[in-house]
């Protein structure tokens, strides 16, 4: 079925979690929804905040351009607009706008009658997202642990929060999350590759079936995933290197607070070496 006459015929009503009838409506290709306009509302609210916080700053250039949270010493209170007070706003309005995508999802899912993969998939990014705003800063005990909102700002707090750990490739849980994203880039290499192997002949020779793809596999190293499985696969690593990804970071500090090369002399003293 083409992908319009399809559309037209699932744009139907209902599905909708909050709101009923009021928001149930498409403009152009889009659906809008309750949560359609809540997403809106906070990414408009955001952006507009993050814009005059440029123009309060010192600087234009997109790289530079730099919102930081408060500092330390207003601990978990609201902090005055311009030291801080901005970079909470806009959190609350970026946790606000993603949230209510996801849940934009949901109501997309229900509508088509699929499953909750893709926004369940998307969860675990605004996990990631709010275990670095929110819930490390909250067991630290300040907004400003949260990481400052800018191109290469951001960059500089990832680096400075890695030393102050010595090395941070010694925390287990990044090299747990790390490993994951270099195996999802792994899985995803080859099932792409595949698939083109076998769906993108040169011209005049037909398409193959799955069977090939599942052949080539177990030919080459004895075993077939499956087409389906693949891509369950795929999922599972994806958001398992998020998930790890978030660990490594709400345990750095809250539950660690000396370097992580030291964390590691649990192995120095087991008592087998004594
Ligand atoms: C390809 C999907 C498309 C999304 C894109 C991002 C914005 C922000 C904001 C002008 C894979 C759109 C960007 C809307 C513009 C302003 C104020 C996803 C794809 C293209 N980072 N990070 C980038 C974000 C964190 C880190 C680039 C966001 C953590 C490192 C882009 C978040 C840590 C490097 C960006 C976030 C961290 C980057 C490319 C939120 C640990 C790079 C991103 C909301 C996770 C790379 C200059 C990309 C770079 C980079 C966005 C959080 C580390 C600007 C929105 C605090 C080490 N990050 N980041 O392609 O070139 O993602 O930076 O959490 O080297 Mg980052
Ligand atoms: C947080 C993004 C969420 C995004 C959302 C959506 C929009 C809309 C609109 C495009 C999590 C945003 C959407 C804005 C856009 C349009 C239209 C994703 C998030 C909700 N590290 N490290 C990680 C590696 C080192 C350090 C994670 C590698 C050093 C710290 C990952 C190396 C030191 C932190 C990772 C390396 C250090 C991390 C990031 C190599 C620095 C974190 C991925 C090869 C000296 C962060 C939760 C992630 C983390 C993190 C990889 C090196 C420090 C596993 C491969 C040794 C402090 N590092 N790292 O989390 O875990 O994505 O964050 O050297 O905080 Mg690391």
């Amino acid at each position: 079925m083409a992908m319009l006459s399809f559309e037209r015929k699932y744009r139907v009503r209902g599905g909708t979690l909050i709101g009923g009838d009021l928001f149930d409506f498409w403009v152009g290709p889009f659906y809008v929804g309750f949560f359609g306009v809540t997403t809106f509302i906070f990414a408009a609210l955001g952006t507009t905040l993050i814009v005059w916080g440029a123009a309060l700053g010192p600087t234009w250039n997109i790289w530079q351009i730099n919102i930081a949270p408060p500092d330390i010493k207003y601990g978990l209170a609201l902090a005055p607009l311009r030291e801080g007070g901005l970079w909470q706003i806009i959190t609350l309005c970026a946790v606000g706008a993603f949230v209510s995508w996801a849940l934009r999802e949901v109501e997309i899912c229900r509508k088509l009658g699929i499953g909750y993969h893709v926004p369940f998939a998307f969860g675990f990014a605004i996990f990631a997202y709010i275990s670095l705003v929110v819930i490390r800063p909250l067991l630290l005990g300040a907004w400003g642990y949260g990481f400052p909102y800018g191109i290469i700002s951001h960059l500089d707090w990832v680096s400075n929060t890695g030393y102050q750990y010595l090395h941070f490739h010694y925390n287990p849980a990044h090299m747990i999350a790390v490993s994951f994203f270099f195996a999802t880039c792994f899985a995803l290499s080859l099932h792409g590759a595949l698939v083109l192997s076998a769906t993108n002949p040169p011209k005049g020779e037909v398409v193959k079936t799955p069977e090939y793809e599942d052949t080539f596999f177990r030919d080459a190293v004895g075993y077939s995933i499956g087409t389906l499985g693949i891509h369950r696969l795929g999922l599972f690593l994806a958001l398992a290197a998020v998930f790890w990804s978030a660990v490594c970071i709400i345990i750095s500090g809250p539950f660690w607070t000396r370097g992580w090369p030291e964390w590691w002399n649990w192995w120095l003293n087991l008592p087998v070496w004594r």
